[in-house]
């Protein structure tokens, strides 16, 4: 019974150890480089693990993602693929997300942008903005996160649509599915929210063909995952004003390196992946939790699919 962890920061990862340790007394856990006996290993929690280094635990049970997506563990091309991967979700990743998505929802609702810089230019210019009954905000990801920033946006006041795979019924919320009811979701978008799984159906979908449907001067936000944004369509559709601003949290390269030009845009607001980012106290709880309950009965509620990537 023993759980390496692996996690891109050496402190996070001791602490992770520290945590999992005291929830789970039995259990030895080690940090991934401290490992003697990988034939021993049999759960791996981590966080965008190296390359080969799952398989080389050749009794692993479960991998863990500290965090809902798993794009970051099958990105490992030598990945065991018959080992189930455990996605770490609950009420706290779903409160804060819903908290972000309000947040820069709102921010261009109401044209914050535009006042924070008049504000710079000690301009005053009074902004009529229409009420948020009369404003469309699309969610691209109706799952665990998607679904709930949807009603909260909905209880706010906004006309929401809401686009997933499959078809859903979310009361109060346009719902559109499939390829075939991605143009009806888009066309008329104000404020388009992407909550979506990385896939290689989703990869570059926030791109030329997707801002070009949306009402001009509507406004993008990437909650999900950086490669979902094809980052020249979007500078080209910045500069054209078809978008008018943009908010990300997530980039291909985190952290995001200091020379990248969307530090410096002013259309573009970037926040450092904190939208949900999971709280370790309550994470290192959730993942002890499903660990123990796996050995115990063999499943969680929370496997992913890895087949369909997410
Ligand atoms: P879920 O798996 O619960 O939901 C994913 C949703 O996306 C589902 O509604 C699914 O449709 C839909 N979807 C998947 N593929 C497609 C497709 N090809 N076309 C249309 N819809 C599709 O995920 P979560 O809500 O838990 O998380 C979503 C993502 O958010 C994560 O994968 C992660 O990348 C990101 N995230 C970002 C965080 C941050 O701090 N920035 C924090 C946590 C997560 P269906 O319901 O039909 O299956
Ligand atoms: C997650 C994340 O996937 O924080 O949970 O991005």
């Amino acid at each position: 019974m023993t759980i390496v962890v692996s996690l891109p920061a050496e402190d996070k990862t001791e602490w992770w150890c520290q945590m999992l340790r005291d929830l789970l007394p039995d259990w030895r856990v080690y940090p991934i480089d401290k490992v003697t006996d990988p034939d021993a290993v049999t759960y791996a929690v981590v966080w965008r693990p190296a390359t080969g280094a799952m398989r080389s635990f050749r009794n692993l049970k479960a991998i863990v993602s500290v965090g809902a997506g798993i794009d970051h563990v099958l990105a490992d091309e030598q990945l065991p693929l018959h080992v189930p991967i455990i996605r770490t979700v609950g009420t706290d990743l779903t409160q804060r997300m819903k908290e972000y998505v309000a947040l820069h929802v709102l921010r261009h609702h109401r044209e914050m942008p535009r006042i924070e810089a008049n504000q710079a230019r000690q301009q005053w210019e009074q902004i009529v903005v229409p009420p948020a009954t009369q404003r469309r905000v699309g969610v691209m990801g109706l799952g665990n996160l998607g679904a709930a920033a949807a009603d909260l946006l909905k209880q706010i006041g906004f006309e929401v649509h809401g686009w997933s795979r499959s078809q859903k019924q979310l009361q109060g919320i346009k719902c559109c599915a499939g390829d075939e009811g991605l143009r009806a979701f888009l066309d008329g978008t104000e404020i388009l929210v992407c909550l979506l799984p990385l896939t290689e159906s989703t990869r570059g979908i926030l791109n030329a063909d997707t801002f070009n449907r949306l009402k001009p001067g509507a406004s993008v936000i990437n909650a999900a995952r950086g490669p979902h944004l094809v980052e020249s369509d979007l500078v080209e559709a910045l500069d054209s004003g078809q978008i008018a601003g943009a908010t990300l949290d997530v980039f291909p390269v985190e952290p995001l390196p200091r020379s990248h030009p969307f530090w410096t845009n002013p259309k573009i607001t970037i926040t450092p992946h904190v939208a949900s980012l999971i709280d370790a106290p309550t994470g290192s709880k959730i993942v002890a939790r499903n660990i123990k309950t796996f050995e115990e009965t063999g499943t969680v509620t929370d496997i992913a699919d890895a087949k369909r990537g997410y």
